[in-house]
């Protein structure tokens, strides 16, 4: 869509890096609403979340991307195909990695994340973040000096993804190397993924924070009912899928109460996103292993 015929630039932008570095939260502190889900956990985001920026003249096009990470079943190779499309299309390559992570004398990326940066001739940031995790300051400059040696990056800043002022310092550099072009969506425009993706991604975060060990990485969550109403509450209906039928108990928790309490919860946040109180009604199904099979994936949306 062309809103604007001159002197506009805009571009798609993948944001990359490892699990838990931190791209989900930059990309809604950069949007300035909660589209991406955040979790405390390695491979929260799972599928691409689309986030449009769009102020004056200027339109970025964000993808939030899972982590990368060395495939060990299906699902994983589903999360890093997402990745590599991203990256094949994108105009800019937004790099994050946790600097708290930084380990002296080992390779701070895979030497695959290196070849698949190196197959693009496109601008690469990188976003050294957790900056606020770093007690001592100083500690920065050689951090930043390994990254520079690589030679791969057009810009290396350091942030702290959770302090509003970084969005800013990622806006800017992105902006100076963001081509011309007319904008690719209507300037009112944050995503253009469906309500019912959201929904099934706010149930799936209730998940990650109320739930250790492997339950969040063996549940899926898919919206099989979505009725806006003219009046009165929206009603969604979802299912909780697992792996086993050991794990329902934890889910549902005794006399119910667990399952009730991810639904409290999951309805208070699912209300804040639509702006429409909802009435939501969990599931809990178990569809054995299915992290390790094509047809169920399928079936899921990856
Ligand atoms: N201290 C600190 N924590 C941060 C910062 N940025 C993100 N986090 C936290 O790091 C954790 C992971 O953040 P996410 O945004 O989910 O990371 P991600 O890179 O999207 O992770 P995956 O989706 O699993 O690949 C969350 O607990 C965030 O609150 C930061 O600048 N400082
Ligand atoms: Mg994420």
């Amino acid at each position: 869509m062309q809103n604007k015929a001159d002197n506009t630039k805009a571009g798609f932008v993948a944001i990359i890096g490892k699990p838990n570095a931190g791209k989900s939260t930059l990309m809604n502190s950069i949007i300035g609403e909660k589209l991406a889900i955040v979790s405390a956990k390695p491979q929260t985001t799972r599928k691409r979340t689309l986030g449009i920026y769009t102020k004056d003249s200027v339109q970025i096009v964000f993808t939030d991307t899972p982590g990368f990470l060395k495939p060990r079943y299906l699902l994983h190779e589903a999360m890093m195909g997402y990745v590599s499309e991203e990256v094949s299309t994108a105009d800019i390559l937004l790099v994050i990695f946790d600097v708290s992570e930084l380990n002296i004398g080992k390779s701070p990326f895979h030497s695959s994340f290196i070849e698949m940066l190196e197959s693009r001739d496109v601008p690469k940031i990188l976003l050294l973040n957790k900056i606020d995790l770093i007690k001592d300051k100083k500690q920065l400059l050689p951090a930043i000096d390994i990254f520079a040696k690589m030679k791969l990056f057009d810009e290396i800043i350091p942030i702290s993804a959770i302090e509003p002022n970084s969005a800013e310092q990622a806006l800017q550099a992105i902006i100076n190397l963001l081509p011309d072009s007319p904008f690719y969506y209507d300037e009112e425009q944050l995503s253009t993924q469906s309500q019912r993706f959201f929904v099934s991604e706010i149930i799936r975060e209730e998940i990650f924070h109320n739930f250790e060990d492997e339950i969040p990485y063996s549940t899926e969550v898919v919206v099989v009912e979505f009725k806006e109403r003219e009046t009165g509450k929206w009603f969604i209906s979802a299912e909780i899928i697992l792996e086993r039928n050991s794990q329902k108990g934890i889910i549902i928790g005794k006399g119910g109460q667990q399952l009730k309490l991810i639904g409290e919860k999951a309805r208070a946040a699912i209300e804040l996103h639509l702006g429409m109180p909802v009435y939501l009604e969990l599931f809990v199904k178990v569809r054995e292993k299915w992290r390790t099979k094509g047809s169920f994936l399928k079936s899921f949306g990856y």
